[in-house]
């Protein structure tokens, strides 16, 4: 559950609105990789992570960033109901996946640091705020189910 008031929530649609979801999920997860190196370990399939160019340029890293901002952006739209629209991926990545779940904040504190970069003066202080909100409650949502 994330509480926005009504400016927030006005600045965080009018951001959004500007965020090409699968350019900006491939650059977020890209990064997160090159950062947090050992972020890595989860993704041993992906084929090469030698160097920050082959991360940036990994068509399964793209398209994995793609998949999970879409994810993200299914979040934004039930920020009333966070836990039960993360329950069964949180579930995933507890029981299958093995993420630790710090792992989520780490990914949130990127996405923001990502829009940042791209929107420039856009990315108003209230949005800036109101996103860390949201970040940050994605990332409890996807932890709630852990054990
Ligand atoms: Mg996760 C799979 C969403 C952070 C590692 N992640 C997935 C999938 C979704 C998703 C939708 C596909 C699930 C499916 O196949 O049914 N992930 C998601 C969100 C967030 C997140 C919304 C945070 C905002 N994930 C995350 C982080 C890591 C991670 C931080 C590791 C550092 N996810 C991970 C792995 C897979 C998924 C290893 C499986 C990838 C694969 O092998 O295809």
């Amino acid at each position: 559950m994330v509480h926005l008031s009504g400016e927030e929530k006005a600045a965080v649609a009018a951001v959004w609105s500007k965020v090409n979801v699968d350019s900006a999920g491939a650059e977020a997860l890209g990064r997160l990789l090159c950062v947090y190196p050992w972020t890595q370990r989860f993704f041993d399939s992906f084929g090469d992570l030698s160097s920050a160019d082959a991360i940036m340029n990994n068509p399964k890293v793209k398209a994995h960033g793609k998949k999970v901002l879409h994810s993200f952006d299914d979040g934004l739209h039930h920020l009333d109901n966070l836990k039960a629209t993360y329950a069964s991926l949180s579930e995933l990545h507890c029981d299958k996946l093995h993420v630790d779940p710090e792992n989520f904040r780490l990914l949130g504190n990127v996405i923001v640091v990502v829009l940042s970069r791209n929107l420039g003066k856009d990315f108003t202080p209230v949005a800036q705020a109101a996103f860390q909100k949201v970040v940050s409650g994605v990332a409890t949502a996807l932890a709630h189910k852990y054990h």
